[in-house]
């Protein structure tokens, strides 16, 4: 990358310099041994302000104090400011913080707060291939990685960390979960070598390092037989080769493992449960301090359509939920945050309710793949936030279980070497809100996207309410005008954009409708597949029953007809032709609202989020039309309205 495009607004995403704030003249002064973080302080003032004016009159003074580790104080004096941490990392997300609140606009005396994140682990994961191209990405191909080999610029690195530690991440998995023959050596040399000098570049910003590791690596890098994980020689191979990782990044956060999924190997193969395969690896990085994220992401992904007894959702509850309290301490389930598979509305995944005594991750997906690919406008602070305030169990919501059952929030995530990071520019709002609620899960969704517009854009009243209507509205309009009331999929198979209505109807992945000429869903209640029994009783009761269950969710949990009565009176097939006449009407309303914002958002922006919101308003009259035609076809009946369907 060379300099001219690092002065692109938005590269600096967040971190943007403000022309519109007023300097205060000050000293800092930081206790002994806090050269980068006062360093960081000064670097992040003098691009709000301009070069500081120094003055001994008013002292901005950063220190340890004696707070939980990653816990900040932000405190004004009577001459000057006062910036604390419990140790050097939560002093560093104490500096972000401070700038950030400077960055809104706030006055110095202003800034009152002290806070510590609710979840231990913070995280992020790459798809990242090692041959450069970022499985599900939407922004361009990998800054770490090309041709099989590491390749990054490391100014844009140190870049990226101070980002991302800007919002409070302090774990990345650079590489895809699906590790093939090249990435599983990530653990060995000679690209050993190369992983530790990355390590190095996140450090300072208190970011630790993970891979993706291959379950059967004991074969594809120690050129063993198998890879059973009760086999003393495979035991014997994940203990030193985790050696070696350590010795060369003592602060290595460990491994990242997807097993028994998706045609990859995993302990079931040879047998064994999931928690011996996790354990044999976790003891491993045990003397070391480190980790196992174990993907919950376990399913038949061979079915067969004809097959109407097994159902998909279903699948991670019966192989986690039994093994419940056989995990080592320090095994974490990583589970993502639906059943399914990052759709555009789910319920949340009965694994959080029923595991009692296992560490488990919650796992997000910022990359949109199933909702609009970063080129249709998708908040996912709005999805979000409803996930985390979902009861799960006995009036408690799901963000409750933070810092209890939930000991670390990650995600997979948007980025790439495109110069903006992610793409579409209004999408680093997903990057930013993912970690803000990975600290704080009570921020609000409308909290999370003004903070966002207001540190990235010097934009006036209408262009922040603008863009902040728009984020808002952007969940329902995708949700409206693609699949209907929770079903889920309906998109074009393998790369997952556009409608396909039938085009994972009769495939192997799990993921029916079972539209007929009368009725479309799975009841999946306790009279039907009996998902809704993973939920605890009183959940339960609520999902059985169609008048009980949130109608959003209708077609995730019931087969229902057509002709059914929703709450407000419309018939189903009514309700399925509106929402999609009215999202598509709405997609060209969102292009109209951002065509006022010209001159009042930077033109790089201005013009690349307009060519994209032009391809939703087109991606979005082909999903109204082929939807509502397809449901016109299977039940024959016309639109109340009379708008046009075609035949
Ligand atoms: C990395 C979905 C995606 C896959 C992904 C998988 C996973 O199935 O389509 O690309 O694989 O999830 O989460 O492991």
């Amino acid at each position: 990358m060379d300099h001219t495009q690092r002065k692109y607004s938005e590269y600096k995403a967040w971190l943007q310099p403000k022309s519109s704030l007023t300097p205060k003249a000050l000293r800092i002064r930081a206790d002994f041994d806090l050269d980068f973080i006062h360093q960081e302080c000064r670097l992040g003032l003098n691009r709000l302000w301009g070069e500081i004016k120094e003055s001994a009159a008013y002292t901005l003074q950063l220190k340890i104090d004696d707070g939980a580790h990653e816990a900040y104080s932000l405190t004004p004096l009577a001459s000057g400011f006062e910036i604390a941490g419990g140790s050097k990392r939560g002093l560093l997300y104490g500096v972000y913080r401070f700038l950030n609140r400077l960055a809104t606009g706030e006055s110095i005396d202003q800034i009152h707060e002290r806070s510590a994140p609710q979840v231990d682990y913070r995280i992020i994961n790459h798809w990242d291939n090692m041959d450069g191209h970022i499985e599900r990405g939407y922004a361009g191909q990998s800054f770490f990685f090309a041709h099989n080999q590491f390749d990054y610029d490391a100014e844009r690195i140190t870049d990226y960390a101070r980002l991302m530690a800007s919002i409070g991440i302090n774990g990345i998995c650079i590489n895809n979960v699906n590790v093939n023959k090249v990435s599983a050596g990530l653990i060995a040399e000679p690209l050993l070598s190369d992983l530790a000098d990355l390590a190095a570049l996140f450090r300072p910003f208190g970011i630790r390092l993970m891979v993706s590791v291959h379950f059967d690596a004991p074969m594809i890098v120690g050129g063993l037989t198998t890879s059973d994980p009760l086999d003393a020689g495979v035991k014997e191979f994940w203990r030193a080769q985790s050696a070696v990782v350590y010795d060369k990044i003592p602060d290595f956060l460990g491994y990242v493992v997807k097993a028994d999924s998706e045609f990859r190997g995993g302990p079931e193969a040879f047998g064994r449960t999931q928690a011996d395969g996790a354990n044999t690896i976790a003891a491993a990085v045990a003397p070391f301090g480190g980790l196992v994220f174990w993907r919950c992401f376990v399913y038949n992904c061979q079915q067969d359509w004809r097959d109407a007894q097994t159902d998909r959702p279903m699948a991670a509850y019966k192989h986690f939920q039994p093994l419940d309290g056989a995990f080592d301490q320090n095994v974490i389930l990583q589970i993502k945050n639906g059943p399914v598979d990052f759709q555009t509305r789910e319920p949340v995944s009965p694994l959080f309710s029923s595991l009692t005594n296992t560490h488990e991750a919650i796992e997000f997906q910022i990359a949109q793949e199933y909702t609009g690919q970063q080129i249709d406008l998708f908040s996912l602070a709005v999805q979000w936030e409803e996930i985390l305030t979902t009861e799960v169990n006995k009036g408690k919501q799901l963000r409750g279980l933070f810092g209890h059952e939930i000991t670390a929030v990650t995600a997979v995530t948007n980025t790439g070497n495109n110069m903006n990071w992610t793409g579409n520019t209004l999408a680093q709002c997903n990057l930013y809100a993912f970690g803000r609620i990975a600290w704080n899960p009570d921020l609000t969704a409308k909290e999370l996207i003004r903070e966002w517009i207001r540190i990235t854009f010097e934009t006036d009243e209408h262009g922040s309410q603008t863009i902040e209507a728009m984020l808002l509205q952007s969940r329902d309009i995708y949700e409206n005008y693609t699949a209907p009331l929770g079903i889920g999929f309906m998109v074009n198979p393998s790369n997952h954009y556009g409608p396909n209505v039938d085009g994972y109807e009769f495939s192997h992945w799990g993921t029916y409708h079972r539209a007929d000429f009368e009725a479309i869903g799975v009841d999946r209640t306790s009279k039907g597949t009996g998902f809704t029994t993973q939920y605890p009783e009183s959940l339960q009761n609520m999902y059985d029953h169609i008048a009980t269950c949130p109608e959003e969710l209708l077609l995730f949990f019931h087969r229902v007809r057509y002709d059914y009565q929703m709450k407000d009176g419309r018939t189903l097939l009514q309700y399925i032709y509106d929402s999609h006449f009215e999202g598509a009407q709405q997609a060209e309303a969102l292009l109209q609202s951002w065509e006022t914002l010209e001159n009042r958002v930077p033109q790089e922006a201005f013009y690349s989020v307009k060519e994209r919101l032009k391809r939703q308003l087109r991606n979005a009259r082909e999903w109204r039309d082929q939807v509502n035609t397809y449901f016109y076809r299977k039940s024959g009946i016309d639109d109340e309205k009379g708008r046009q369907i075609y035949r």
